[in-house]
């Protein structure tokens, strides 16, 4: 049975955890997608903080031994977690990796982040790989507003564009957003705040996803790159402004730290990853 948003505001730091006692590792398994956000900038290096950057993809049973060795290095995680580098339903990989967790480590919580595009397809899958919490990425729920964020999605082997594609993709991440949490599985939805697109339009995103039952939600800040390189980042009375906006619907968690597709160790912490990935410390 799936943890509940009570447990997990306890011993995951992204749900209301202690974040000086509860971490998390990212297993870089999954390095396809089946989407194109334009501020979209996967990368492998050693040294950027952001989302989507790794300094490698792993195997499914490399990602076991990885996880072996940050248990030992870092025994406060209690969360395994796959964010990418790329979308953990485009491939298979991220499941697969979730039954072995399931296997040998039944106590870690396995929490997934996904853009939604196949949730609904393939909830039954997560549900039975035993995920226990699961992040959705809905930057709007109006598909005018969404076609300015994403160029195109790949839909059982056609690429749909605009608005057409953001209304199949905002349909299933909703669809898939109600199914996963009937199943008693936390969702959390976060969305990339960009001021001159989506800013106006929080609200309408909180209350959607409160309603399909969703139960903790995370504002990330554009990083201006790739098509939206000229948009404006929110300063930090505009990310406030937006959290009260979502915060008259749904809770909301304020310490994301933007991690990497492979972080490892304390949200804000000691980053264990030269340890366990080799990377090089920068400036050395
Ligand atoms: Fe990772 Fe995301 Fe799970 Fe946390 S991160 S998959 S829910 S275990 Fe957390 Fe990092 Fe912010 Fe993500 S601080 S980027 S919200
Ligand atoms: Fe990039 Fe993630 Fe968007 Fe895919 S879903 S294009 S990996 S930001």
């Amino acid at each position: 049975m799936a943890d509940t948003y009570q447990k997990l505001q306890s011993f995951h730091p992204c749900f209301g955890g202690n974040r000086n006692n509860t971490g998390r590792i990212h297993l870089p398994v999954s390095p396809g997608c089946n989407i194109s956000c334009k501020f979209c900038d996967r990368k492998i290096n050693d040294h950027e903080e952001r989302p989507g950057v790794t300094s490698q993809v792993l195997t499914p049973l490399e990602a076991m031994e990885v996880l072996e060795k940050a248990l030992t290095l870092c025994p406060e995680i209690t969360v395994a977690g796959i964010a990418g580098p790329g979308d953990t339903l485009a491939t298979d990989y991220a499941l697969e990796t979730f039954r072995l967790i399931r296997e040998k480590y039944p106590r870690l919580i396995k929490c997934m982040s996904t853009n939604g595009l196949l949730l609904s397809e393939r909830a039954e899958e997560i549900i039975e790989a035993g995920v226990d919490s699961l992040t959705v990425t809905v930057n709007g729920v109006d598909p005018e507003i969404e076609a300015k964020l994403n160029r195109l999605i790949v839909y059982h082997g056609k690429v749909y564009i605009g608005v057409e594609a953001a209304a199949i993709l905002i349909e299933n991440q909703l669809k898939g957003i109600e199914k996963i949490a009937a199943a008693g599985i936390t969702v959390k939805v976060n969305t990339v705040l960009v001021p001159g697109i989506n800013g106006e339009h929080i609200e309408d995103i909180a209350r959607a996803v409160k309603e399909r039952g969703a139960q903790i939600y995370n504002l990330i800040p554009l990083i201006p790159q790739s098509d939206l390189r000229n948009e404006q980042a929110p300063v930090c009375s505009q990310i406030e402004e937006a959290r009260a906006q979502a915060g008259k619907h749904i809770d909301v968690f304020r310490h994301c730290q933007h991690c990497r597709a492979d972080a490892v160790g304390l949200l804000g912490g000691k980053d264990y990853g030269d340890l366990i990935y080799q990377r090089r410390i920068v400036g050395s």
